[in-house]
């Protein structure tokens, strides 16, 4: 006789998964966001047990400590390793294009660009660019651009942009990275220019594009960041909710507008 309790896991209960906007170089409030939270301790060390924590990206420009939020991830990262991921956000793809290629004018079908310029205009921080190692570089250029938990769909950027990469998340990021290894300097740019896409699930045609993005890369529904809620909603940052749910229940924006006063985006979706 079979004792099924003995040969059989009970189904476990879905461990916590956590998602958090953009930081901006916001590390004090992040710090303090996770430890409210319980995912850290009081050294800062993870204590997250088996939660999931998803980083959707742009730590770094606008604010004042970009680097110190990219070593408190990267630290919870090499902790607690596969439950603690940052997908690239368009702003890790300018630090990286900033440090690669500087002030070299890239020539595009339109006329040219450099990075150097764009970092300027988007917030780039001096103290971010000298301080910057190869070791954060390197660690940079690995982080997938989108993922698949439970069924929640994470990307950084509200566009479908991403598709011009590839027809799965692998291929979307190997594609990426194979561009972030090379010399290509317009295809570096190209990568910047289609992840500052936004608003593709706004209005009439945002739950056929939500539809569109999920049928290549799964999930049911997705979760982003980059386009800040208290501009969708048009209110006051202070004002602003953590995340804000649109597009017929299909997508929830976690970009709460940190850098402009908003709150800490730090969302529990399980
Ligand atoms: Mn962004």
């Amino acid at each position: 006789m079979i004792y099924p309790q003995y040969v059989t896991e009970q189904p476990s209960a879905p461990s916590a998964l956590y998602v958090v906007g953009d930081v901006h170089g916001h590390r004090t409030e992040l710090a303090g966001a996770l430890h409210n939270a319980g995912l850290t301790g009081e050294g800062g060390e993870w204590a997250g047990g088996d939660a999931q924590l998803w980083f959707l990206g742009d730590l770094v420009d606008r604010g004042p400590d970009g680097l110190g939020v990219l070593d408190l991830v990267m630290s919870l990262h090499s902790q607690a390793d596969g439950q603690v991921e940052l997908l690239l956000g368009n702003h890790e793809i300018l630090l990286l294009g900033m440090h690669r290629w500087g002030e070299t004018e890239i020539s595009l079908s339109t006329g040219s660009a450099s990075f150097a310029r764009s970092w300027l205009r988007n917030g780039g921080q001096l103290g971010d660019l000298h301080g910057v190692e190869e070791t954060h570089l390197a660690w940079l250029r690995e982080r997938p651009l989108a993922a698949v938990v439970a069924d929640r769909l994470l990307v950084h950027s509200d566009t479908l942009s991403y598709l011009a990469y590839g027809d799965t998340i692998e291929e979307i990021t190997k594609t990426v990275h194979d561009v972030l290894n090379g010399d290509d300097a317009g295809a570096w740019w190209d990568i910047w220019r289609r992840l500052t896409t936004r608003f593709a699930f706004r209005g009439e045609d945002g739950p056929a594009h939500a539809a569109t993005l999920l049928g290549a890369l799964g999930g049911q529904r997705i979760v982003h960041g980059h386009s800040p809620v208290p501009d969708q909603l048009g209110i006051l940052p202070e004002d602003a909710p953590v995340s804000f749910e649109y597009c017929e229940g299909l997508v929830t924006n976690v970009d709460s507008g940190l850098c402009q006063g908003g709150p800490v985006p730090l969302l529990r979706l399980s």
